[in-house]
């Protein structure tokens, strides 16, 4: 299904040593949010915000790639275009895909305006097993904001799904002057859409000035949890998720935590055969627009991520099925740490878990894709007194803390990937580093810290998953 040209594309861009070799990215140019993922008779689709002209960002289009197990990826022909005289004429935002009675229908935000600022909810179905995409000719379903949003400008992504006979969907929005929203709404045909109310409303002191790409569901017995997306003035956005109870369309909120404490954002999930929810978020560049073009490429999915939740209500997350790309592996036995320690291996595409005891005054961590001169390092630190996570790259560091029980041992799940680094601690607290090696020479892993004992070390050398 890979088409010559996609394929020769990736070749071509194949050396890039900043470019992730096991992580989804599309053939070249822009991809920013992952759009209408579901589970459709086995194969997984995940479409994709992408402009298909430029490595920045531009008029939205929706990508597609299809796998069987969520690493391994086909490129498919685009699946939405804007179409000049619609509702979708200035680009086709995020949304959705769902099951309607066996059609597949992509529920998504059509702009308009200068500056995307006519946004209507709009609907595409296919019928040749989600290849090609016939936009509903009355398109758009939906274009009036909720007068209480006090604004008009504000108003996408819809997040459907359905409960005995009826579709709910969220949108995400603004109340002027007050922060995020996120509206509920309800129908019988995916078309004729009554407003409920909001579902939960934020507060731009707090986190963020518009709530974008929400999505819900039900996580455990009687636990939902709500996923949003926060736009702030500084640009510095971030992603939330509030935990509670729900009943007669109402979210009682009784826990609230971040997604991701560095460059995951706009994440979407989807419910698979066994009843997992899957989320997969876009990694956003902490890259100028030179560096993006110069490179022909820009934005990267994170690994689909098993959400599930720990006693305490808190938001845990575990890549899925990274297995098969599992190369060869090193093992080092426990060790007390008192100073750096380079390892023999080196590599920029390596999955790794490294597990420390937790020394009352210790710090723990590794250092990864060191060159030989020391001059370039990402260092991924955790400091027992303060209980911090630290992640540092060129001037760049970010922070997020990581409160441990007495005994509990840190847990780190490293996946190094060209200039992406996921790290997930403890399975629970997610921080998403960019890094740009710049050069293809060899890069070093060392163990870093002071009074640490490291419990074990994995690493895993990764195949590429472009064949
Ligand atoms: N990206 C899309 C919007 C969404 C935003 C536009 C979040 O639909 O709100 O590309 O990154």
């Amino acid at each position: 299904m890979l088409t010559e040209t996609s394929a020769l594309l990736r070749q071509r861009l194949a050396l890039d040593p900043q470019r992730p070799r096991y992580h989804f990215l599309p053939p070249s140019n822009w991809m920013n949010d992952p759009n209408g993922f579901i589970q459709w008779q086995g194969q997984w689709h995940l479409f994709y915000q992408h402009n298909p002209y430029s490595p920045l960002w531009g008029k939205m289009h929706w990508g597609h790639a299809v796998s069987s197990d969520l690493i391994h990826w086909s490129d498919l022909p685009l699946a939405l275009t804007p179409t000049i005289g619609s509702a979708d004429e200035a680009g086709c935002y995020s949304g959705c895909t769902v099951d309607n009675n066996g059609i597949p229908t992509i529920m998504y935000t059509g702009t308009r305006g200068a500056h995307n600022e006519i946004q209507t909810q709009c609907l595409a179905s296919s019928h040749d097993g989600l290849l090609t995409w016939q936009k509903y000719v009355h398109n758009p379903v939906l274009s009036d904001v909720p007068p209480e949003a006090g604004q008009t400008q504000d108003f996408r992504d819809p997040f459907v799904w359905c409960e005995g006979d009826t579709w709910y969907m969220l949108l995400g929005s603004r109340i002027h002057n007050v922060g995020g929203a996120i509206f509920l709404y309800r129908s019988k045909n995916l078309i004729d859409w009554e407003y409920l109310h909001p579902l939960l409303i934020g507060d731009s002191k707090r986190n963020g000035i518009v709530w974008e790409c929400p999505n819900f569901f039900k996580l455990s017995e009687d636990r939902w949890v709500l996923i949003v997306s926060a736009y702030t003035a500084e640009h510095i956005n971030v992603v939330y998720y509030f935990v509670g109870s729900y009943a007669e369309q109402r979210f009682t909120v009784i826990s609230e935590g971040i997604l991701d404490y560095g460059q995951l954002y706009a994440p979407l999930t989807a419910v698979d055969d066994q009843d997992r929810r899957v989320l997969i978020g876009w990694l956003r560049e902490a890259r100028s627009n030179e560096s993006m073009e110069a490179a022909g490429w820009s934005g990267v999915q994170s690994i689909p991520r098993v959400l599930s939740l720990d006693p305490e209500n808190r938001l845990c997350m575990s890549p899925i099925n990274l297995d098969s790309i599992r190369g060869r592996h090193h093992h080092l036995e426990a060790q007390a740490v008192d100073q750096r320690i380079p390892l023999e291996l080196r590599g920029l595409a390596l999955d790794i878990e490294a597990v420390f005891e937790q020394q009352a005054l210790g710090c723990c961590g590794l250092a990864l894709a060191c060159t030989e001169d020391g001059s370039e390092y990402l260092s991924i630190f955790y400091d027992v007194p303060a209980q911090r996570l630290m992640v540092r790259y060129a001037d760049q560091e970010r922070k997020a803390t990581v409160s441990l029980a007495p005994q509990e041992r840190l847990q780190l799940r490293i996946l190094l990937d060209g200039s992406v680094a996921e790290i997930i601690v403890n399975e629970r607290i997610s921080l998403s580093a960019r890094l740009y090696p710049s050069s293809a020479g060899s890069h070093g892993v060392q163990i870093i810290g002071q009074g640490a004992y490291l419990h074990s070390l994995d690493i895993w050398e990764m195949a590429s998953i472009w064949g």
